[in-house]
């Protein structure tokens, strides 16, 4: 990585520890990624986020800042970075996704939180992510416990604004959560002294669509039956998603696309025939978490989608484009994010119904059911997606884990048993 411990002590982050951090993830990403076969060329780009994740974008945020933009971030799908961007602004997903940070959560938060809060938390605190230290506000939501009691220990320490996300998904629900984006417009207009214009709106809307148009086109490839692209490589690109520049991040992917689709024209696959097609449906998997996804394809398996907010949750279905005042605009919005399905709303059968469609689409022959320990709400509502995958003869598995390594080996026994007797 090039140089940036200057801008990293400039962030006021404690740069020693930070250290520790960038001599291990290297190592891990040459593990996990490097060490595959016959990549797509065009992963290069994407390779080389990661390789600078603490350099490059981080950089640019802070030339945004220089120029008197502001930087918003954010923990959860529901937030909608359309009305960030329509201000000028810039949004950056925060969610932690390394054991690294969880300690430092650990002192504020009890021990029995889920690791994404703990290492969310963790990382601000301790000042070991530049991002964390970058983003002018942060933008909480109330979908779970854990999450809702997070946003005051951070508040004490960096502008927090908190959006009341509705728990059912009755009319009123989506209308109260179009208030509640009205709301978070006016916040985001004072924060960065810029209007929203119906204009701005729909620049974003639509570029925000381009990119979800993009991984959409990224995970039609994962439907043929030679895969021309990993489980893996298109993980990394989904984490990817939630920090880069959004109108590059599509051009990269599209071009991405464009190589894959030479790939399927001329048959390649970067599976042997017979590898065994996997869906993971669950809680997210924040960079750089890529556990599961390395288990599942040095055990046997191939990962071809992921029912997961760092997957289909986060893209499919478009905001309506169609749309010319803002106060329309706005209802748009909260009509397409109210139409993602997180376990923090009751009842929640469409997520059901997404899961069978999903594994029928995307032809799977078993799909892993992964939570992260201590998040109650995907825990639960594992009962209900298990038993749906039964009666529709699709076998799964349900894990429960955290960021440590501890039970790889275990877990390996448990993936490559299910793998085998698909
Ligand atoms: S829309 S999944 S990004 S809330 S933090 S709920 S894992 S205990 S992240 Fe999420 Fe939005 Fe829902 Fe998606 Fe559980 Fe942990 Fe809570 Fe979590």
């Amino acid at each position: 990585m090039a140089d940036y411990r200057k801008m990293w002590e400039d962030l006021g982050m404690d740069v020693d520890t930070h250290d520790q951090l960038c001599e291990v993830l290297p190592q891990a990403f040459g593990d996990v990624y490097l060490s595959q076969e016959n990549r797509p060329e065009a992963m290069d780009y994407f390779n080389f986020v990661v390789a600078e994740i603490h350099g490059v974008r981080p950089a640019e945020l802070i030339e945004h800042q220089k120029k008197g933009g502001k930087v918003f971030g954010t923990f959860c799908v529901y937030v909608p970075d359309e009305i960030v961007f329509a201000a000028d602004a810039i949004a950056t997903g925060l969610c932690g996704g390394s054991q690294f940070w969880v300690p430092g959560g650990e002192k504020v938060l009890p021990t029995n939180t889920c690791p994404l809060i703990k290492a969310s938390v963790g990382a601000r605190l301790d000042r070991t992510c530049p991002f964390f230290r970058i983003a002018d506000m942060y933008v909480g939501e109330t979908t779970c416990d854990g999450k809702k009691k997070a946003w005051e220990i951070l508040a004490e320490d960096v502008p927090v604004h908190v959006m009341d996300l509705p728990q059912m998904k009755r009319e009123k629900d989506v209308c109260s959560w179009a208030d509640e984006i009205r709301e978070f417009k006016k916040v985001v207009e004072d924060f960065t002294g810029n209007k929203i214009t119906a204009e701005k709106l729909a620049d974003s809307i639509h570029m925000i669509n381009q990119k979800r148009k993009a991984l959409e086109r990224l995970y039609a490839f994962r439907r043929n039956d030679r895969l021309p692209i990993s489980g893996k490589d298109v993980l990394l690109i989904s984490q990817i998603a939630f920090y880069d520049d959004p109108t590059r991040f599509t051009e990269m992917t599209n071009k991405l696309c464009d190589e894959l689709e030479n790939r399927v024209a001329e048959g390649v696959s970067v599976f042997p025939e017979g590898t065994k097609r996997i869906m993971l449906t669950g809680t997210p998997l924040a960079i750089p978490n890529w556990k599961i996804h390395n288990l599942v394809e040095t055990s046997g398996g191939a990962v071809v989608c992921e029912e997961m907010c760092t997957g289909t949750r986060y893209f499919e279905r478009l905001v309506d484009e169609t749309k010319t005042t803002v106060d329309e605009q706005i209802d748009a919005i909260a009509e397409r994010y109210m139409g993602i399905n997180c376990a923090c709303f009751t009842p929640n059968s469409a997520r059901i119904d997404d899961i069978v469609r999903l594994a029928k689409e995307y032809k799977v022959d078993g799909v892993i059911d992964v939570n992260l320990k201590f998040c109650s709400l995907y825990d639960v509502e594992g009962y209900t997606v298990e038993k749906a995958l039964k009666e529709a003869g699709i076998p799964v598995l349900g894990i429960e884990t955290d960021y440590v390594d501890s039970d790889a080996q275990q877990l390996r026994t448990r993936i490559s048993a299910f793998i085998e007797m698909l």
